[in-house]
């Protein structure tokens, strides 16, 4: 449990499609394991729960957790190997928002913003640069209830709030059935 308010980088864990890794709580624990081919060190990493699909509703649930890292890649450095992790387990960039066998996303990267973008902007699916905090962590209880297991003193370095309250800020219930550990 992180005790103090160190800057964190925290990765995003998704799978809702059964992969080369297996199913998607296996292909979560495979690519965490990965990261360390990377240049990526594993500081800590949340329960796996199954949360139900965010947005685009007729999907698979998820295998969802986030990972607190720590590495000498910058950020677009370290996405681009987020990205080859996906390939790795059978991600083809396809459909928006569809049904992935893994989805790594840089929610947070130390105490980095960078410009800010609409939701409108983001959401259109039009490439645009890496945007940093993540334009939806605030919003996505499968990624809130993750960081404020292992990072319950961290703050949002734009909203200057824990994942906790911000948690707090959204409807309907956060609970996820536990998948396992990594
Ligand atoms: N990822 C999405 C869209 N919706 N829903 C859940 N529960 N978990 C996800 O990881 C997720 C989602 C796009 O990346
Ligand atoms: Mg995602
Ligand atoms: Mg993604």
């Amino acid at each position: 449990m992180d005790l103090f308010c160190a800057p964190r980088i925290f990765v995003g864990l998704g799978s809702n499609l059964q992969g080369p890794w297996g199913p998607p709580a296996a292909t979560l624990q495979e690519a965490l394991r990965r990261l360390a081919d990377f240049g990526v060190v594993l500081v800590d990493c949340s329960t796996i729960v199954s949360t139900t699909p965010y947005g685009r509703t007729d999907q698979p649930v998820f295998a969802n957790a986030v990972a607190a890292v720590e590495t000498h890649l910058p950020p677009s450095a370290l996405l681009k190997r987020l990205h080859m992790i996906e390939a790795l387990a059978g991600r083809r960039r396809a459909e928006r928002w569809g049904p992935r066998a893994l989805d790594l996303d840089l929610l947070c990267y130390e105490t980095v913003v960078t410009r800010g973008i609409s939701r409108q902007e983001w959401r259109s699916g039009r490439r645009h640069p890496l945007v940093l905090p993540h334009p939806e962590l605030h919003l996505r209880p499968f990624v809130l209830e993750p960081i404020r297991e292992i990072a319950p003193f961290w703050h949002h370095p734009v909203l200057g709030l824990t994942a906790a309250q911000l948690s707090q800020r959204l409807p309907g219930s956060r609970e996820g059935r536990v998948l396992g550990r990594a």
